[in-house]
């Protein structure tokens, strides 16, 4: 029972998906007698919590019921007033929670109020699937950094594109059409400048359904070196693009470029490219908690060497091209020997049709 009613309010958390960052995405259920009598959602960034939009909802009287809620309910007065208080003041008897709030100023304090208005407080319920939902929101709330998702796309024999440079279609529709949520779901998307200079990508959401809405992108440009009719900068998107280039561009360019529209970040030189660390600090002074990182090859290299990228989406479809100049997923000068490599940890496969996805997270220890 326990468990069906929470996947109830995890299934109502994901409707939020691409709406609240950077808060979390949260469901509440409330049950009285077996039956639900409210459900509620964190809709968008600043909209009512979850637990208050159930109380909106409820049909019926909820004193004595008991609310299933994915995250600790807040304790603090943040643009909302706390949850806590309002579980407390509706009479509610019982609070089911999934995970435990990482926010330093609720961790523990939502709880702690429950019990000490006699509430019964039940946690871990459906836990690690609270805490997945949520991956982007517990390293964003602990660490003011965004979290990063690596994701590209590869032939069977390893190459992002032939040896022409043509790379469109590596993977199937299906593929594709999962990359476009999750460009819905992260707050940015970001390339190199090589990438905009040789595919002029959109960067932009393009679900079937037509929902959805823009991530800002970010061009990694150490040298402005991008033109100014880049599509990037020349689209109807209601995202922002943002340049983050080093003191090695001109300023003519930076201004030509700001007057398309573009936000400019500076950032220290590192090994003559942008401080991609620098980059992550100042993103989530932005309120930017999720960064789909999608190449080149060169760009993965760095990130993953400046250790900012959390997670990893590798597609691999069944197609050969070979070429031995035709670029991989991650280029670089490389490293050196094996028992340096890069691990990664918790892998998942998924399948899109005949294209294979490889998951994992980047192991840190
Ligand atoms: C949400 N939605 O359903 C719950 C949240 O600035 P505020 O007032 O919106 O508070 C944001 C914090 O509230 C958030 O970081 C998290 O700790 C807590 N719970 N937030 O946006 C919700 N339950
Ligand atoms: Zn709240």
């Amino acid at each position: 029972m326990e468990i069906k009613f929470m996947k109830k309010a995890l299934e109502l958390a994901e409707n939020g998906i691409g709406y609240t960052n950077p808060n979390p995405l949260v469901g509440a259920v409330i049950v009285k007698e077996g039956n639900i009598i409210g459900e509620g959602y964190h809709e968008f960034f600043g909209g009512p919590h979850a637990e208050i939009n159930a109380f909106k909802n409820a049909t019926e009287d909820v004193t004595g019921a008991t609310m299933y809620v994915s995250l600790e309910p807040c304790s603090h007065y943040g643009k909302t007033p706390p949850c806590a208080e309002a579980i407390v003041h509706n009479g509610i008897k019982k609070v089911v929670i999934a995970m435990e709030d990482p926010n330093p100023e609720v961790s523990g304090r939502g709880i702690k109020l429950l019990r000490e208005n006699n509430i019964e407080v039940i946690t871990g319920v459906l836990q690690e699937e609270s805490r997945k939902l949520n991956e982007i929101f517990i390293k964003y709330i602990t660490t003011k950094l965004p979290f990063c998702l690596l994701k590209s796309a590869m032939t069977l024999d390893g190459k992002i594109a032939s040896v022409t440079g043509d790379s469109k279609w590596i993977t199937n529709n299906e593929s594709r059409q999962y990359v476009h949520k999750l460009r819905n779901r992260m707050s940015a998307v970001m390339v190199g400048a090589g990438t905009v200079m040789k595919d002029d990508p959109f960067l932009n959401t393009r679900l079937i359904n037509g929902d959805g809405r823009d991530p800002v992108r970010i061009i990694v440009d150490s040298s402005a070196r991008i033109p100014v009719t880049s599509t990037v900068l020349n689209l109807k998107s209601r995202a922002k693009t943002i340049i983050a280039t080093t003191t090695l561009a001109k300023d003519e360019k930076l201004k030509e470029l700001e007057k398309k529209g573009a936000e400019i970040i500076v950032t220290p030189i590192a090994e003559t490219k942008v401080d991609l660390k620098y980059l992550m600090k100042a993103l989530g002074d932005r309120d930017i908690d999720s960064v789909l990182l999608e190449g080149g090859s060169e760009l993965n290299y760095s990130a993953i060497k400046e250790n900012i990228v959390d997670k990893i989406n590798l597609f691999i479809a069944p197609k050969i091209i070979g070429g031995r100049d035709a670029k991989t997923p991650v280029g670089g000068v490389g490293i050196k020997f094996m028992k340096d490599a890069v691990h990664l940890k918790d892998i998942k496969t998924v399948t899109f049709g005949q294209d294979i996805m490889i998951e994992g997270y980047l192991d840190k220890e």
